[in-house]
């Protein structure tokens, strides 16, 4: 049985946020947030732990924090209401990752941080500044106990700050975070998935006697111990790298390492050849071969497939645009879809601009070719046809259809007959000026509150 999806986690953008709002809208009100842009900026983390491109650095971890100890829980076995741990050092855990994929978590145990002063791989943001539990741990023990001979150095003191790592598909069993605190935590590379279960939902997770809780609840949850595990309802949100969330106190939240699908493939079958790479003419070339061999696509044909999928967008929204007053369509649902079809295309060509497209490629499509091919056309006709559909407008059939230049609305300065798609950056400038072309068109203000999707 699927979970029941009640909704996504707000994200609020760390430039545009205030401590007396942060505290007003998720502190006091216990609501977890995503905050999203600007508060890991400066991060020595951001800047060491990850590659331009997104792949984590494991080299520089290793070498420079290699020797620490640390706990690994493996995701493949269970241990009472955790995952099995074994501890070993930074290095080992990354010599294992490399070879297994398959462990989770260097989970730097209490104090870790402390044994790297001179090292600044974070400063804590603002927001998170009044934490009792560290402050206090910084200088005390939780619990003293006169019968153990503790040692009392720097070192010896607990704190909750920790580092997690782990390759694509490991993950986090469901609890709610120690003594019910509330926590943060900052992704500083690739992208984790978080279900969340609200504290007023929480003994719906639990057996009868509130004694054990659901420990995969992704696994088949036995209806006999967990009766009401059915009725629960989640939140769910996906943290983008340099994203924060906030999870406040007493929310119960299971977490998953998420495998960038093409990427995640790419760097594999990268990976399988690179011993023949110094005797290989186009290394880079073979690798898309046996990408597209093995995923069914390549970043070439993920590229091509979203610049014609924006194209017939674009054409979408401008034969809506025209064939309806401005006032009209603008607020559509179906223009309300294209345009969010659009800002998605983008933020994909953001990201293969960023992690595997150069600007240096022999790649090329034009709008005015792209628009005489017959399957485009195909493709047109079926895309209106599916969001007529969706949005409950009796679609009108009429197979001998043509969309063609006099569809396309006169976009002012931006022409898009004479458009040239190279490389992902003219994807963004092509659907930025398209949108911002008929935004203008349409009027300012009307439509600003309408481009929020
Ligand atoms: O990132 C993870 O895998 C787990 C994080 C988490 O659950 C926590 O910090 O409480």
């Amino acid at each position: 049985m699927g979970l029941n999806i009640g909704g996504r986690i707000e994200k609020v953008n760390g430039y545009e946020l205030n401590y007396t709002t942060f505290v007003e809208k998720y502190l006091s009100k216990n609501k977890p947030v995503v905050i999203t842009g600007g508060l890991m900026d400066d991060w020595g983390a951001c800047r060491d732990w990850v590659f331009d491109d997104g792949r984590p650095n494991l080299h520089f971890i290793s070498s420079n924090f290699g020797g620490s100890k640390v706990q690994v829980a493996d995701c493949g076995s269970r241990e009472f209401t955790e995952q099995k741990r074994y501890e070993m050092s930074v290095s080992e855990f990354i010599n294992h990752w490399l070879e297994l994929s398959s462990m989770e978590h260097g989970n730097h145990s209490p104090s870790k941080l402390q044994e790297y002063p001179e090292y600044t791989a974070y400063t804590t943001p603002l927001f998170f500044h009044d934490d009792w539990l560290n402050l206090y741990l910084d200088h005390y023990h939780m619990h003293e106990d006169p019968d153990t001979d503790q040692k009392r150095d720097n070192l010896s003191c607990s704190d909750y700050r920790f580092v997690y790592m782990g390759a694509k598909g490991t993950w986090t069993p469901f609890h709610a975070d120690v003594f019910r605190s509330y926590s943060w935590s900052a992704n500083v590379c690739g992208k984790k998935q978080w279900y969340f279960l609200s504290p007023d939902q929480r003994h719906l997770a639990f057996d009868r006697n509130m004694k054990s809780s659901v420990y995969d609840i992704f696994e088949e949850v036995s209806e006999t111990i967990f009766p009401n595990f059915k009725k629960t309802i989640w939140l769910e949100c996906t943290q983008e790298r340099n994203e924060i969330i906030f999870v406040p106190s007493g929310w119960y939240h299971q977490v998953h390492n998420l495998w960038d699908l093409l990427l995640g493939d790419y760097e594999e079958a990268r990976e399988y050849i690179e011993d023949i790479k110094d005797i290989c003419d186009d290394f880079e070339g073979l690798c898309q071969r046996n990408l597209a061999a093995n995923t069914g696509m390549n970043f070439y044909d993920c590229f091509n497939f979203m610049v014609r999928f924006s194209f017939a967008n674009i054409v979408q929204l401008c034969h809506l645009a025209r064939s309806s007053q401005f006032a009209k369509w603008r607020s559509s649902c179906k223009a309300q879809h294209l345009i969010f079809n659009l800002k998605s295309t983008k933020d994909i060509a953001i990201k293969m601009k960023l992690t595997c497209l150069s600007e240096n490629h022999n790649f090329s499509l034009d709008f005015r070719s792209i628009l005489e091919e017959p399957t485009f056309l195909k493709l047109c006709i079926q895309l209106e046809r599916t969001y007529d559909f969706i949005h409950d407008q009796h679609p009108q059939i009429d197979n001998t259809k043509k969309y063609s230049m006099d569809d396309l609305v006169d976009m002012g300065s931006l022409n898009l007959f004479s458009t040239v798609v190279r490389n992902p950056q003219n994807l963004v400038t092509l659907i930025d000026q398209t949108l911002q072309n008929l935004i203008t068109l349409a009027g300012v203000n009307e439509i600003e509150s309408n481009i929020t999707i």
